[in-house]
């Protein structure tokens, strides 16, 4: 398979799937600011690409009657990204929801994909801090780009209201400290001017922050809460 046609053929089944972020980026990037106990991804002249989401994954998981029961996000991308994988010529594979878990965030920003926040999370130039990172994969199939990244973060020049938000409140250090606090959190998240209207629906939120309700049509199962 030729480059472009890889990279359109996991455009298509990632967005077919709920997952409409999709970062093709040439190693070099990664190896730039890689640190030595990362993973190598490849050759730095190779391919790796970024699947990530927005609002819609919600609803795409809504229409799906069967879901995990356990994890159900995690386990619906696994199996639909490993499926749009077969047959391609892949080196590394990184899960969001790995152990000990990669650092996604980092790849996703020498990607180009997402720019650095003042707390933490990754802005994306439309969808603000609407967005999830769920997997990085690399291929041995040369790639080569501009070494810049394509769009300015959004930050630049920006009062950052997110972070004084995020300033009375102490900083999670695991889920339960966010689900004790978590409307405050979302309101950390909303204070972006960039993407507001692909704000999270409510009972994605829910889901997400609180571990309350579940996606799919059938609407049960425990709650993956990232
Ligand atoms: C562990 C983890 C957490 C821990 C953080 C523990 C800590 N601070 O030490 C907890 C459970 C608290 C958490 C919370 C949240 N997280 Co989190 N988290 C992760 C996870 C699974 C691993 C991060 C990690 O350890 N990486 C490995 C180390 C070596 O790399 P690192 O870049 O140095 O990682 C550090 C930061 O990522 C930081 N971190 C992780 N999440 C957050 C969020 C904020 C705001 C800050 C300041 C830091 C931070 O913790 C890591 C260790 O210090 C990643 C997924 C992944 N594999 O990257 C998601 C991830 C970073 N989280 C994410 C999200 C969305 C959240 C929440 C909004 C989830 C929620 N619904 O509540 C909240 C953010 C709350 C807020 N402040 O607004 C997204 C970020 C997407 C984006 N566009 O930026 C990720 C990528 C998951 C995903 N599938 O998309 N998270
Ligand atoms: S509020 Fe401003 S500083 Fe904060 S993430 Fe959005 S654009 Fe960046």
């Amino acid at each position: 398979m030729e480059p472009l046609e890889l990279v359109a053929h996991l455009r298509a089944e990632a967005s077919a799937a709920g997952l409409d972020l999709v970062q093709p980026f040439s190693i070099v990037r990664w190896h730039q600011v890689r640190r030595p106990e990362e993973p190598w991804l490849g050759q730095p002249a190779h391919l790796a690409v970024v699947f990530g989401n927005h609002r819609r994954l919600w609803t795409v998981l809504g229409q799906q009657q069967r879901l995990a029961p356990v994890d159900p996000i995690d386990h619906w991308v696994t199996t639909r990204l490993e499926a749009a994988l077969r047959g391609t010529p892949v080196v590394e594979r990184h899960w969001a929801h790995a152990a000990p878990p990669p650092p996604l965030l980092r790849m996703a920003f020498a990607s180009g994909l997402l720019s650095p926040s003042p707390i933490g999370l990754g802005v994306h130039s439309r969808h603000g801090l609407w967005t999830a990172v769920r997997a990085v994969v690399s291929f041995s199939v040369a790639w080569s780009e501009p070494a810049a990244r394509p769009t300015p973060s959004p930050c630049e020049g920006c009062a950052a209201p997110c972070a004084a938000a995020a300033a009375p409140l102490p900083p999670p250090r695991r889920r339960e400290d966010l689900r004790a606090a978590w409307p405050d959190w979302v309101q950390v998240r909303a204070a972006c001017p960039v993407g507001v209207a692909w704000r999270y629906s409510d009972a994605q939120l829910r889901y997400h922050y609180a571990g309350e309700g579940a996606p799919g049509a059938t609407g049960s199962g425990e709650a993956d809460l990232l």
